[in-house]
C-alpha cells in the first residue's frame, strides 16, 4: 500500500480545522486532524513544505517506522507544530491501515475494553443561575459527567464563557482579545458556584471544572480544598505545568483530583506528573500529541501508576480527532472520561462520521478505519478565516496565562 500522494485541506464551517488527506495506489485514503487552534497555518506550512514530500512512496502499513523518522529524523523534536503535524500523519495512516484490514480501529488497537466511552459536556453560564440551568439542560441530555463554568462578577472575559453567541468558540477574533484576570475575585466565586450546582443538581451527577491555568501552586490548593466538599471529578489545569514538579505542593494538601495535559504534545511533558502520581488523569490527545501512535505510550506509561486518560475533546479539536480518540477510548484499559464538546451542524456537515452519543456514553461506530471523513466540496465553500485565542493580563496591566 504505497503513499501516492498527500494534501493539506482548509476549511472554516464556523471555524478552522486543518485536515491531512494521505492516497494510496489502492485508491484508498485515510485523514488525520492537524488543527492547532490560532495556529493553523503553522502546522499546514511544516505539513507542506517539510513531512508531505518524505511521505510519498513508503509503505502506508508501516506506520512506526514513519512516525519514528519524522520524531526522530527531524532533529528538532517535539513542540506543538511538529507533533501535530505527525498526528495528522499517524491518524491518517491508522485510518488507513484499518479501511485495509476492514475493521473498525479500536479492533486493531485490541478491541473493546468497555461497552460505551463515557463523555463530559461543558455547561456555562453568565451567572450561577444560567450555569446551574445549563447543567439542567445537560442532565435532561443524558450526561452523567458535566463541566461548569460561569463568568465572574466584574471579571471582564471570564474564561469558558461566552459573550451573547452560541455556544463558546474562545478562538474569536483575527488579534487577541484581551481578557482580564483576578485570582481573589475566582477563589471566592467557584466555591459558590459549586455550591449551587450541588444544591440543585444533588451529589450523583459527576461535576468537572477547569482553571484554566491561571492560578499559582498555592492558590491552586486553596481551591482543591475548597471544592473537596463538592466532591470534583476533577479540577484541571490549576497551575501551569511547565514546572511539573509544581503539582507535588498542590498534590499535598488536596483530595480534589487533578487533571492535566490538554496542551501537552510529548511523553516527557508529563513523565514526572505520571511518574510521582502527582495527578489523577492525563489529557494529552490524539491530534497534539503525536497521534494514536504516542498517546497510547503515554496511556501505558500511566496505567503503571494508576493515572486514568481524560483526552481533551473541545470544538477546535476536529470530528476527524473525535473519532480517532473514540476509537482509542473504547480500547485503552485506563481510560476515565473523554471530553465531547459538540461541534456545530456546519462542522458535522463537512465531517460525516460514524460515532453517536446517547445516555452519556459515546461509541466510535463500527465503520472500517476511525470513520469519520470529509466532504471537501462543502470544505471549499468555508475559506479560512484568521482567529487567535485571547490573552489575559491582571488589572495592573501584567501579561497572565490565559
Ligand atoms: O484551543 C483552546 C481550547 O481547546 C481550550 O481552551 C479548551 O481548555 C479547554 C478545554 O478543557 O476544553
Ligand atoms: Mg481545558
Amino acid at each position: 500500500m504505497k503513499i501516492t500522494g498527500a494534501r493539506v485541506i482548509i476549511t472554516c464551517p464556523g471555524r478552522n480545522f486543518v485536515t491531512l488527506k494521505i492516497e494510496t495506489d489502492q485508491g484508498t485514503y485515510g485523514i488525520g486532524d492537524a488543527t492547532l487552534n490560532g495556529r493553523e497555518l503553522a502546522v499546514a506550512a511544516y505539513l507542506e513544505h517539510h513531512v508531505i514530500p518524505n511521505l510519498i512512496g513508503r509503505d502506508a502499513h508501516r506506520i512506526e517506522d514513519i512516525w519514528q523518522f519524522l520524531y526522530r529524523g527531524a532533529y528538532w523534536r517535539r513542540g506543538p507544530v511538529t507533533m501535530t503535524a505527525i498526528a495528522a500523519v499517524d491518524t491518517a495512516l491508522w485510518d488507513l491501515k484499518a479501511k485495509a484490514a476492514g475493521l473498525p480501529l479500536y479492533q486493531l488497537l485490541g478491541g473493546a475494553s468497555r461497552e460505551g466511552v463515557m463523555v463530559y459536556g461543558h455547561a456555562n453560564g453568565a451567572d450561577i443561575d444560567s450555569a446551574v440551568a445549563e447543567v439542567g439542560r445537560y442532565v435532561e441530555m443524558g450526561y452523567k459527567a458535566i463541566r461548569v463554568q460561569a463568568a465572574i462578577p466584574g471579571v471582564k472575559g471570564s474564561y469558558g464563557v461566552g459573550r451573547g453567541k452560541d455556544g463558546y468558540e474562545p478562538a474569536e477574533s483575527a488579534l487577541p482579545y484581551e481578557t482580564v484576570w483576578s485570582t481573589p475575585a475566582y477563589l471566592d466565586f467557584a466555591p459558590k458556584l459549586f455550591d449551587a450546582v450541588r444544591e440543585a443538581h444533588g451529589p450523583d451527577i459527576e461535576l468537572l471544572h477547569d482553571v484554566h491555568h491561571r492560578l499559582t501552586p498555592i492558590e491552586a490548593a486553596r481551591l482543591g480544598r475548597a471544592l473537596e466538599p463538592h466532591r470534583l471529578f476533577w479540577m484541571e489545569d490549576c497551575t501551569p505545568a511547565e514546572n511539573q514538579e509544581a503539582f507535588r505542593l498542590v498534590r499535598q494538601h488536596t483530595t480534589t483530583p487533578l487533571a492535566v495535559g490538554e496542551i501537552f504534545n510529548s511523553i516527557h511533558d508529563c513523565r514526572t506528573l505520571i511518574q510521582e502520581q502527582l495527578i489523577d488523569y492525563i489529557r494529552a490527545t490524539v491530534v497534539h500529541a503525536g497521534g494514536i501512535t504516542h498517546l497510547r505510550q503515554i496511556a501505558a506509561l500511566a496505567a503503571l501508576y494508576q493515572v486514568r486518560t481524560g483526552s481533551h475533546g473541545a470544538t477546535d479539536l476536529s470530528p476527524v480527532c473525535m473519532g480517532a480518540a473514540l476509537h482509542f477510548d473504547l480500547w485503552v484499559p485506563n481510560f476515565g472520561i473523554q471530553e465531547y464538546m459538540r461541534h456545530t451542524e456546519a462542522t458535522d456537515a463537512v465531517f460525516p462520521h460514524a460515532y453517536t452519543f446517547k445516555d452519556g456514553y459515546m461509541h466510535p461506530g463500527e465503520t472500517p478505519g476511525h470513520g469519520v471523513d470529509i466532504d471537501e466540496d462543502l470544505a471549499a465553500r468555508h475559506p479560512y478565516d484568521p482567529k487567535q485565542l485571547p490573552v489575559a493580563r491582571l488589572a495592573d496591566g501584567t501579561m497572565w496565562n490565559w
